[in-house]
């Protein structure tokens, strides 16, 4: 399929580049060019693949992981500034998603602001909880200091992307001893099935009913559970003990999008469809720890319809993100 649209597809700056230093020396020499690059090699790839739009964010867990605010605050803005002056040049081809300092929720509601309003940014990307220096718990945004930031959220109508991040040394006990457990091979996805469960269960969408919020990997898990979450046993008839009036299904199905970065399943596709619908799907990659040929190889083959081929591929996207 040609024309199509993508959008968890990162790129670094020097002063978040070797967060993604992960997979080991052998990796890295072709990981790190792909990160720093977005005119040459990733516009060839985009051609080569059918991918007519990249929107693009930064690494991970970058901004999230700076636990000094004012610095978060710095790098954040920097990243932005960088992305912006690189859309600049192909504004045919690439969108962008606003880095944010999520240790100070002001600093944040602020920089979506100038992104959206000043660099023509069509939402955020924001890598899981922040650390904070001195604060006494890991920052997650269900919290009510983030209430107010939500509320500029759903005034400028542009969707949050909640992308995973590692959980912190030992915040995991079951993890110890099982480092290949960490990142997309299970840490990511619990990390951010649980995250956007607490933002369900805290009732913000009963606060904010026009929020959109995008997760990746076709869904981080949730898909497959989402009848036992709600259900769990259903014969005790025990309400669930949470702050939102609604059940969890119902929230996912009508605040949430899915996308098909790093989970080229055709299995996880068609439930993901079966769940939510095909208007909630949407095609990415997760370039450049992903690759664009095995993603588009996948996608454009896939055994689903050519209507739903064609929503998920660009469609979706470009009507979520108001892209012309
Ligand atoms: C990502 O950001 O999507 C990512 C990483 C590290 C490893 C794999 C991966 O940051 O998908
Ligand atoms: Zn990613």
């Amino acid at each position: 399929m040609q024309g199509k649209i993508a959008l968890e597809e990162h790129f670094a700056i020097e002063a978040t580049i070797n967060d993604s230093k992960v997979f080991g020396e052998n990796v890295w020499t072709t990981l790190r060019p792909r990160l720093f690059d977005i005119q040459d090699m990733r516009l060839k790839e985009m051609d080569k693949h059918g991918v007519g739009t990249m929107i693009l964010s930064l690494n991970a867990p970058a901004v999230q992981a700076i636990a000094d605010k004012k610095r978060a605050i710095a790098v954040a803005r920097e990243a932005n500034d960088v992305l912006a002056a690189e859309i600049a040049r192909r504004p045919d081809r690439f969108s962008g998603f606003a880095a944010l300092p999520m240790q100070d929720p002001d600093a944040a509601t602020a920089e979506l602001e100038r992104c959206v309003k000043e660099l023509g940014f069509v939402g955020a990307l924001v890598n899981g909880f922040s650390e904070l220096d001195g604060a006494p718990s890991l920052l997650y945004y269900d919290l009510p200091q983030y209430r107010p930031f939500w509320k500029t959220v759903e005034r400028l109508d542009v969707p949050f992307y909640l992308h995973p991040r590692n959980p912190v040394a030992g915040q995991i006990p079951g993890y110890a001893g099982h480092n290949w457990l960490l990142g997309p091979n299970w840490a990511f996805n619990a990390e951010t099935s649980v995250h956007a469960l607490r933002l369900i269960g805290s009732g913000l969408f009963d606060e904010c009913p026009n929020l959109k919020i995008v997760i990746g990997h076709l869904g981080e898990g949730i898909p497959a559970l989402l009848w036992r979450i709600d259900h769990r046993n259903g014969w005790m008839h025990e309400p669930h003990r949470y702050a939102a009036k609604k059940p969890v299904a119902d929230y996912f199905r009508q605040h949430f999008w899915l996308t098909t970065s790093g989970n080229f399943s055709t299995t996880a596709l068609k439930q993901a469809i079966e769940e939510l619908g095909a208007d909630r799907i949407l095609f990415s990659v997760d370039w450049p720890f992903e690759d664009v040929g095995e993603g588009c190889t996948w996608f454009d083959k896939a055994a689903i319809g050519e209507a739903d081929r064609r929503k998920i591929g660009r469609d979706n996207a470009a009507k979520l993100f108001k892209l012309t």
